[in-house]
């Protein structure tokens, strides 16, 4: 039997949506015993975004990820939920309401830095009469060299900045709150409403999320999106948060305490770092925020 390249897309039970990159088609196929014994013995699953080799219908081997971004397991129970494979960058949407929430926004940047993937703050709606110069300066306080985009699925602004972005081939995970129109963003981009969408009054009323799993989408210029259900509850997963901050632990290395939690210690080499102007201060905050939330888990996020 050929064997190809598939990507996943979504998955229903044991059923998964997959991608087929050679001629554009998405095909049911569930795992090969073999395979699936193999991620369960290394505690992995498949998930939006995966490379696998398919044989039949039949997924018979993960590839290896470029990225993944994760979040500890909405319940409390300590696991890593992978949330999307090998994607170029996160698109973290939020809008000029009573939404907006700029702890909200660090978190997702944490997440996304944790991952090695770029974040775009995509500022939605912003056709409506929010706020909209308090957020830009909450998020110019928060980095003032963080890139952001305001778009509308109304008006159509800064959809093609959007849909640049990812063109020749390149895959954005939107992530934001439940009904800040990750899925209308899309659908104003593809050019139809593929995706369900509904009004918030109807999230509130029904307490859930309007889009359930993650999907892929293929755009006509070769790039890919992955809509996903708003995130209730984020929390970072520790090993992935680790590694995004080597510059930190690096640094750390030169602290005059084996231990130091780089506050107020005598002899802290990453303070002196951000005093001296080698680290960003910004870059610190996220890191110690990150080692607060470490040490409460299951802290939800308002
Ligand atoms: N004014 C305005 N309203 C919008 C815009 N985009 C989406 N909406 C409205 O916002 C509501 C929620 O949109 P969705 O696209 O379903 O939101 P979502 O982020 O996909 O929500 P979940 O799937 O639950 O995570 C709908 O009533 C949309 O019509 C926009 O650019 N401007
Ligand atoms: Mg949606
Ligand atoms: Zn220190």
């Amino acid at each position: 039997m050929t064997a190809c390249e598939a990507w996943i897309s979504a998955q229903h039970h044991d059923v998964f949506s997959v991608y087929l990159p050679h001629n554009g088609a998405f095909i049911n196929a569930a795992l090969s015993g073999k395979l699936r014994l193999q991620l369960k013995q290394k505690h992995l699953q498949l998930v939006a975004g995966d490379r696998v080799t398919l044989e039949g219908e039949r997924i018979t081997a993960l590839h290896e990820r470029r990225s993944l971004l994760s979040r500890i397991e909405a319940g409390g129970r300590g696991f890593a939920q992978a949330l999307a494979a090998n994607m170029d960058y996160v698109f973290i949407c939020t809008s000029p309401n009573e939404e907006f929430n700029i702890k909200r926004v660090d978190r997702y940047l944490a997440m996304a830095d944790g991952a090695g993937v770029e974040a775009v703050l995509l500022i939605t709606k912003a056709d409506i009469a929010g706020d909209l110069n308090s957020v830009l300066s909450s998020i110019q306080a928060l980095n003032p060299n963080r890139q952001y985009l305001l778009c509308s699925a109304i008006t159509g602004q800064g959809l093609d900045s959007v849909r640049n972005l990812v063109a020749g081939g390149k895959s954005a995970v939107l992530m934001g709150s439940s009904g800040v129109g990750k899925s209308s963003l899309i659908n104003a981009i593809v050019g139809d409403s593929r995706l369900e969408t509904s009004e918030i009054s109807a999230h509130k009323d029904k307490g859930r999320h309007t889009t359930t799993s993650r999907t892929l989408i293929p755009l006509d210029n070769g790039g890919f999106f992955i809509d996903s259900p708003g995130i209730r509850e984020l929390q970072l997963d520790n090993s992935d948060a680790a590694s995004g901050f080597a510059d930190i632990t690096v640094l750390a290395g030169g602290c005059r305490f084996r231990n130091c939690a780089h506050m107020k210690e005598p002899g802290c080499a990453v303070r002196e770092a951000v005093a001296s102007g080698t680290l960003r201060a910004s870059r610190l905050d996220s890191y110690l925020k990150l080692k607060d939330e470490e040490r409460k888990p299951g802290k939800r996020l308002k």
